[in-house]
């Protein structure tokens, strides 16, 4: 009794053990082996307003140790991100980046989202910034930001599925293209009072937990590639149990990258 479900069951739950600067020191040292890729890139997908542009913004507040919002969040329920662009976030000086880089896609859903074909054009690297999603019409190859010969670094590593925990929304499936993927269920402070009142009670939450092990099997993700968050969308203050989990899930993110990475050059 009174034990977290999660340390009995995932991985995610021996992580937790760890402290908000374990990660951050953690991540402030990663570096890719692979020399030839400049950055990992983290590709986020999931259904309109479920938080991705929202999550860029939290872990740049998370690791720039100030409010930050480059990543333009939207208000109300129009999809707001419709353009293609690569959020680097900034470390220490002015002109040094951290060694990922994230890309949001648009939502996917009928009649307004984009296609899954986009998706997978942008997974393979073929999608350059500044391109405006179209839910008409798809991306081809005769677009003006086709790039038609894509590096390892234009390509994506890990692919991250973003859901409101509140709603679980889904969006049609995607085909993977063996990128390592995981999933961020965000909102978990609308989907559970007990959350609410306190962040760091996520993994004591019954009902995150059921959300979470519905959400592994819609997806087929195992559990411990499944990270509860809240983001920061309303705060004025930095607050730690926020960023503990936007950290892990972070952490999670560049492990299967730079594995994604490192098996691509073997
Ligand atoms: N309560 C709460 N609200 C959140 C959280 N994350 C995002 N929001 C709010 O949800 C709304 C949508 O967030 P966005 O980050 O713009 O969502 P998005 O997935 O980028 O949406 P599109 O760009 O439209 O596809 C905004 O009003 C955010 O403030 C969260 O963890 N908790
Ligand atoms: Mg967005």
């Amino acid at each position: 009794p009174g034990q977290r479900w999660a340390l009995r069951c995932t991985p995610p739950l021996y992580l937790h053990n760890l402290e908000k600067d374990d990660y951050l020191q953690y991540i402030h040292d990663y570096e890719p082996v692979q020399k030839e890729v400049e950055h990992l890139r983290i590709l986020l997908h999931g259904p309109i307003n479920a938080g991705k542009s929202s999550f860029i913004n939290s872990v740049e507040t998370a690791l720039r140790n100030r409010m930050t919002g480059q990543a333009l969040a939207g208000v109300g329920h129009d999809s707001f991100t419709t353009m293609y662009k690569t959020h680097k976030i900034q470390k220490r000086k002015p002109g040094n980046f951290y060694p990922f880089v994230f890309n949001d896609i648009m939502g996917l859903e009928k009649d307004q989202g984009i296609c899954v074909d986009d998706i997978k054009l942008a997974m393979k690297g073929h999608m350059k910034d500044g391109y405006v999603f179209n839910p008409h019409s798809a991306f081809t190859s005769t677009d003006p930001h086709y790039n038609p010969t894509p590096t390892l670094s234009d390509r994506a590593h890990v692919l991250v599925c973003v859901v409101s925990a509140s709603t679980l929304t889904l969006m049609s499936e995607t085909e993977t293209m063996r990128i390592p993927q995981m999933a961020i269920l965000t909102k978990i402070d609308e989907a559970c009072p007990e959350v609410q009142d306190y962040i760091g009670n996520v993994y004591k939450s019954k009902f995150m937990k059921h959300q979470m092990e519905n959400l592994s099997m819609f997806l087929g993700i195992p559990l411990n590639c499944i990270f509860p968050v809240k983001n920061y969308h309303c705060e004025i203050c930095k607050d730690d149990a926020i960023e503990t989990l936007i950290l892990m899930a972070l952490k999670q993110m560049i492990d299967f990258g730079d594995d994604f990475v490192n098996n691509c050059n073997q």
